[in-house]
């Protein structure tokens, strides 16, 4: 394959001027399409569909030909249907909810991991980590990209990893006390639980080690920033991704400016469109974000809408790559949920596989301290309707979407007719969470 990884050229592309990195995106793309269309029939369908072939994609503006690819896509070929190589070939599965009960399913080959782990290392010294330099990985192990993709991102660049992975706060707190990590990488909104733990330890988390927090996976606010800046005395920056472009290591924030996030485009094609007319629209402008992987062998992806609004501005730390403004929310309805995503279409499908629901229901999102809470409001059937069995469907039902989804949610079970009825769009997510 054409883009075997090199380390040295690597490194001397984040500092490529933008002409470089024009000319090496032209080149990738190219390179992709025919990969995907060769080795993927459902590609191979969509662009004959289309009428268009890699052979038509000669600069840069004519990946516009090229139609979109969206989760639908990657749920309608589950689990291996978007692979462009042999199964043999893929080294590492990782997964992320779908809008229904599956996950969708994305795999690396090796050349795949070892891009993304530079990826993760560039996107960490970015954010202020250095070699040598203890790192506390909060994020989630397993099929979630976060942990393990912080994990061999730390290695790589020469990092003491310490895999904590998700929850146990206390443990948590005792363990960053005493092996004094600099780097600490989680969900913002982890981090604040983190702060409740110091608290509650009797630790002042301005004495604490760490220096550089590397927070993603979720919105997060700039006020949330200069709060955790301020209380644990670091530097917080951003960092981006999703599973089906690559995981975390898409976009960072550089430390020294904190504005926006680079995206790493020598491996992404960016693009921003309106999401209702589905044209593309000029940098600076807000809209959809759409990415097309550059380097992917298992799995490339062309044209993803991630679905995340934001508009792209020019490099400034590195001026061949363009930034993106903090992600200022989402054009569907997915809640993200203490780092998980949730789909109020996963809660529907769980609602009507019960026999005591018949599907009306409504998610009230809430916050208590800091933490975000979900509580399902559910309606049961008439024939359903005494309470006595109510609070062993709840216990089942918490447990079927902790099982599922990976969240813990409450269950509220009402009498019939008791959740209002739309006279048209239904309104499924009440969130009353304070606005920052
Ligand atoms: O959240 C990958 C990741 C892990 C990114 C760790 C950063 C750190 P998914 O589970 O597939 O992957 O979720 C992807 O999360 O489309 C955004 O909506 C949201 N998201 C991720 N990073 C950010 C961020 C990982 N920095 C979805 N700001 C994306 C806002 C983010 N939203």
């Amino acid at each position: 394959m054409t883009t075997q990884f090199n380390q040295e050229k690597f490194v001397a592309l984040e500092n490529a001027s933008r002409d470089e990195i024009m000319a090496l995106q032209t080149k990738r793309l190219a390179w992709t399409l025919k990969h995907a269309y060769e080795n993927v029939p459902f590609y191979k369908r969509k662009f004959d569909e289309a009428g268009v072939h890699p052979s038509d994609f000669k600069q840069l503006s004519d990946i516009e030909k090229f139609p979109f690819t969206e989760k639908k896509d990657l749920r309608d070929n589950y689990p291996f249907g978007l692979f462009a190589v042999p199964r043999e070939k893929v080294s590492r599965i990782h997964g992320s909810s779908g809008t229904t009960g599956k996950p969708i399913v994305v795999g690396y080959t090796q050349n795949d991991l070892d891009i993304w782990a530079n990826l993760v290392a560039r996107s960490m010294r970015a954010a202020g980590a250095k070699s040598g330099m203890i790192v506390h990985v909060a994020y989630g192990y397993g099929l979630f990209t976060g942990g393990l993709g912080a994990h061999y991102g730390a290695e790589r660049l020469g990092c003491t990893v310490v895999p904590m992975s998700g929850g146990m706060t206390e443990r948590q707190v005792q363990l960053i006390h005493d092996f004094k990590p600099e780097v600490i990488m989680v969900t913002p909104s982890y981090m604040l639980a983190l702060l409740d733990g110091f608290v509650k330890a009797g630790l002042d988390p301005r004495k604490s080690s760490l220096k550089y927090g590397i927070f993603g996976a979720e919105p997060w606010s700039n006020a949330m920033r200069e709060e955790i800046e301020d209380v644990f005395d670091m530097d917080a920056t951003d960092i981006y991704g999703l599973s089906e472009v690559l995981g975390p290591g898409v976009a960072q924030e550089c430390v020294e400016t904190k504005d926006g996030l680079h995206i790493w485009e020598d491996c992404f094609y960016p693009e921003i469109i309106n999401s209702d007319t589905l044209n593309p629209v000029e940098d600076g402008v807000k809209g959809e974000v759409v990415f097309t992987t550059l380097t992917k062998e298992a799995m490339p992806i062309i044209r993803y809408r991630t679905r995340d609004l934001s508009r792209l501005q020019p490099g400034t730390v590195h001026q061949g790559m363009r930034r993106m403004e903090k992600i200022s929310g989402r054009s569907d309805d997915m809640i993200i949920l203490r780092g998980v995503n949730v789909f109020p279409s996963q809660i529907e499908e769980a609602l009507l596989a019960t026999d005591w629901c018949a599907g009306h229901f409504q998610i009230v999102l809430s916050r208590t301290g800091r933490m975000d809470n979900m509580t399902v409001v559910a309606e049961a059937r008439p024939e359903h309707s005494s309470e006595e069995k109510w609070s062993q469907y709840s216990r089942n039902f918490v447990r079927h979407i902790k099982g599922t989804v990976g969240v813990s949610v409450n269950l509220q079970i009402q009498k019939p007719m008791t959740i209002e009825r739309s006279m048209g769009k239904r309104k499924v997510i009440i969130d009353n969470r304070p606005k920052d």
